[in-house]
């Protein structure tokens, strides 16, 4: 322990991995078959990472689970039995466990352990590794897995301190859950969390208030416990399921399915025609029979150019906006839940169920803070800036995470030279496809900044990452280096590259996380890349296969100090 000038007393490793969500139980996985030796550092007290922390009533995965789910393991796949078509949070969590005790993962990851900063040691080519409990680690690679959406808002409300009630982040949530009955709940946030929680919280609460500032577009997720002759079905060919999944545009393979849920049938599939094309009547009738189906890919995958022509977008939003005014029978609520800031998909779009008609319920009122911001929190409830106050005694707060970079700039890392990450980013993340970052050599980020990441099916690019950092790291060991960065000029031109796609889709005309538009001061980007699952791996397979096209690789090992 403490040996902040050197490596001497730190516990050391070929490979630190920070985080055990999917992405860090993988790597620690992967790199131990390729024969490393490897620490997992997790925050939490268990594994699971965005499944251990997210416990909020309604928390569910708004993906389906046969394809939200590792593919590594032919063994695995066949073994586990999802139980509905969107596994809930609980069911996710008992997945990763299963998965930490059946690869003996556990022995190789330390709970409890905050990563504070990771340091660069050039001369002795090792990051060393620092926790908030001040205990020290050093290794030669260091594999950030600490999660695209983990670093979550904190509320930043005047007089919260003061509240008598008691107050919760859904991202936090007790283990032990909360009773919400005989309670006046107000309920902050109207994202993909809050649409969860809201008809969940709704049905416990004596009365929620929602407090919502921007509406969303939602989707029915029309879950339903999986048939067992489906999922036998999906089993039967999950090998060449997930290969396909891999190589399309968003990780999902199942609108190439010739069979589908049992009453939903088969899953629509993208139609290769603009919407424009379209007659109103014939697409009405489309998008209707996608609301039935059910789920974001069906409504957002349909026509061609949905995310791209702002005209064709509008035929789709305006087909929500009318189906969020034929659920809600109060016209004025319904109005103030139709979103109009933004194109539909723009922000990420919610999956919900029974979100719309949760405001039909007599206990549930919808407050728009758009119009009458919150000023403060006061003991008995919440002001606005009108002056009203809102008795309750609850909070729950559901505001959104500092996606993609909160939770690498959380940890004070330093690279080459002493220079640091958040000086390096000051003006928005730069990376080299979104997998390593100039200045800072033999230090990667699973689904970082500048990679497909939030925009996919998480798991499959998570799977992707793990698979070329240890293919990557196998090949540094086989031609005897032990170094690997990227240069300034791949980067400059992955990121060019990154935001000509962006700039040529729909996404950065909204003010969303994907663009830093939710944190206050945080440089406006859009952060993920939006070319798409299958085309983002043949350029990263590409990339190795030329010698590790925009990296420079070489030999430390043998500086004795
Ligand atoms: P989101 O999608 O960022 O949603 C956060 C919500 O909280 C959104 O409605 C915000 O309104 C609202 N918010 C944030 N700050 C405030 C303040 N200060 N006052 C009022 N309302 C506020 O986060 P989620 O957790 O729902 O979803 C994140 C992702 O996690 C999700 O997409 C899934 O991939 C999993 P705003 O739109 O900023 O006006």
């Amino acid at each position: 322990m403490g040996a902040p000038n050197g490596t001497d007393g730190a516990a050391s490793y070929d490979v630190i991995v920070v985080g055990a969500g999917f992405a860090g139980l993988y790597m620690l996985h992967s790199l131990r078959e390729a024969g490393w030796s490897a620490r997992v550092l997790e925050r939490g007290s268990g594994v699971g990472g965005t499944w251990y922390w997210n416990r909020y009533p309604g928390a569910r995965c708004d993906a389906e689970s046969v394809e939200y789910s590792y593919s590594f393991d032919e063994g695995l796949q066949q073994e586990w039995e999802w139980t509905e078509r969107y596994a809930r949070q609980p069911e996710i969590r008992r997945y990763l466990d299963h998965v930490a005790d059946r690869f003996d993962l556990r022995r190789d990851i330390q709970l409890d352990t905050l990563v504070t900063a990771a340091t660069f040691d050039e001369q002795a080519n090792r990051w060393l590794v620092e926790t908030e409990a001040g205990e020290w680690f050093s290794c030669t690679y260091c594999v950030m897995a600490s999660g695209a959406l983990s670093e979550c808002k904190d509320p930043p409300f005047a007089g919260l301190d003061t509240f008598r009630g008691e107050w919760y982040q859904t991202s936090n949530w007790p283990e032990e859950g909360v009773d919400f009955s005989g309670k006046r709940v107000g309920a902050v946030g109207t994202g993909s969390t809050g649409i969860q929680a809201i008809p969940m919280i709704a049905q416990e609460a004596e009365h929620l208030h929602v407090f919502q500032r921007t509406p969303n577009f939602s989707i029915p997720a029309r879950n339903q416990p999986l048939d067992p002759h489906y999922v036998q079905r999906i089993k039967e060919g999950y090998a060449e399921h997930r290969a396909s999944s891999r190589h399309s545009p968003g990780g999902s393979a199942l609108h190439t399915l010739d069979f589908g849920l049992p009453h939903y049938g088969v899953p629509p599939g993208p139609v290769d025609r603009s919407a424009r094309e379209v007659p109103a009547e014939d697409l009405r009738h489309e998008y209707d029979r996608r609301w039935e189906y059910g789920g974001a890919a069906a409504m957002l995958f349909s026509y061609n150019d949905l995310m791209v022509n702002e005209e064709s977008n509008a035929t789709i939003a305006d087909f929500v906006r009318d189906k969020i005014r034929s659920i809600v029978t109060d016209p004025e609520t319904a109005e103030k839940l139709c979103p109009t800031d933004h194109p539909l998909g723009t922000k990420r779009i919610c999956v919900d169920t029974d979100y719309y008609a949760t405001y039909n319920r007599s206990n549930v009122e919808l407050v728009d803070v758009r119009a009458d911001p919150i000023a403060e929190i006061v003991p008995e409830g919440l002001r606005t800036e009108s002056g009203a106050v809102y008795e309750l005694d609850a909070i729950v707060f559901a505001i959104g995470f500092d996606a993609l970079t909160g939770a690498l700039l959380n940890i004070d890392i330093k690279g080459a030279g002493g220079r640091s990450l958040r000086d390096a980013w000051v003006d928005g993340p730069r990376t080299y496809l979104g997998l390593m970052v100039d200045g800072f050599p033999n230090l990667f980020t699973v689904t970082g900044p500048g990679s497909p990441s939030v925009l996919s099916n998480v798991v499959v690019s998570i799977e992707q990452h793990v698979e070329w950092i240890t293919d990557c790291l196998g090949r540094l060991r086989e031609d005897g280096l032990d170094r690997i960065e990227t240069t300034a000029e791949a980067q400059a031109g992955w990121m060019a590259h990154v935001n000509e796609v962006a700039n040529y889709t729909l996404y950065p005309k909204a003010n969303s996380w994907y663009m830093g538009a939710n944190i206050p001061g945080k440089p406006r980007q859009f952060l993920p890349y939006v070319g798409g699952v299958g085309a983002y791996r043949a350029v990263c397979d590409e990339v190795a296969r030329e010698g590790y096209r925009g990296f420079v690789r070489s030999a430390h090992a043998a500086v004795v100090h």
